[in-house]
């Protein structure tokens, strides 16, 4: 067993994911504002973040990650949010959905359907734990929506079929996003007949593309705070459809079995 303190135990890292997701941002002001001097944030991916936190388990090794709720790794692991005294990290937060400026003109069945959108984080927890478990998420997303009729039937409530119609929602690889961004595309297609186009970009140019258009919609904006920098730069440019989902979280979190409570602590 590694000894000494935290940082020493961790090599002064914290495991984050891409540059570009809000949590990043946040966590170099939490590194900034707790006065982390020595600590680096490590630059990844997701899925290299979970493979790190997945090693880290199995050997009850201490590790730090950049985590976010819902994600299935809850479930499968004991872990806990390091408290935030100074509140880097915000508060509650929503989901959004955000279309391109025109398309509720353009494409009224779809924008409908997008705006009636919303579900709960352990509609989104059941996508992405099948994916987690090696579902194809175009079948979770299905399973899902065949088990979920009468959601489904609110979404696309009033929404008139659009046969052989395009549209484009873009997506970032986190696995919260790939479930919700399945989930709509199935419903488009299944239900009105849409051909979905799913772009999966980094999250610049994720918002870049529904600002200038390339891309129709997304249901991935973390509101009022992950976000907040790209929400800032292009909300003049997009179309704010609200919230579709509630109660999400991010932060620094840890194996239970780790001896912190707090992003302080990190300073012992
Ligand atoms: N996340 C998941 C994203 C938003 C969705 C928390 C990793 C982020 O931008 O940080």
């Amino acid at each position: 067993t590694k000894t000494g303190s935290v940082g020493a135990q961790v090599d002064y890292k914290i495991i984050g994911i891409d540059a570009g997701a809000g949590i990043m941002q946040a966590t170099e002001q939490a590194i900034e504002q707790y006065g982390l001097k020595d600590w680096k944030l490590i630059e990844g991916s997701g899925a290299a973040m979970t493979a790190a936190l997945a090693k880290a388990m199995k050997k009850e090794e201490p590790i730090i990650i950049t985590g976010w709720t819902p994600h299935w790794k809850f479930a499968k692991y004991d872990l806990k949010y390091l408290e935030d005294p100074k509140g880097v990290y915000g508060g509650d937060e929503q989901i959004h959905t955000i279309a391109r400026t025109g398309l509720k003109e353009d494409q009224p069945e779809a924008y409908k359907v997008l705006d009636q959108f919303e579900w709960t984080p352990d509609d989104m927890a059941k996508v992405m734990v099948a994916v987690h478990d090696g579902q194809d998420p175009k079948e979770a997303a299905k399973e899902w929506v065949s088990a979920n009729g009468d959601k489904v039937e609110a979404w696309v409530s009033g929404a008139q079929p659009a046969e052989g119609q395009k549209i484009k929602l873009g997506y970032v690889a986190w696995d919260s996003e790939i479930a919700s961004t399945h989930v709509v595309a199935h419903v488009l297609e299944e239900k009105l007949g849409y051909k979905v186009n799913l772009v999966q970009v980094e999250a610049g140019p994720m918002w870049t593309g529904v600002a200038n258009g390339d891309v129709d919609a997304i249901v991935a904006a973390w509101l009022p705070t992950t976000h907040k920098d790209y929400y800032d730069k292009f909300k003049d440019k997009i179309d704010d459809l609200g919230p579709n989902l509630d109660g999400t979280k991010i932060g620094l979190v840890v194996p239970k079995y780790m001896d912190i409570n707090s992003i302080e602590d990190l300073l012992k």
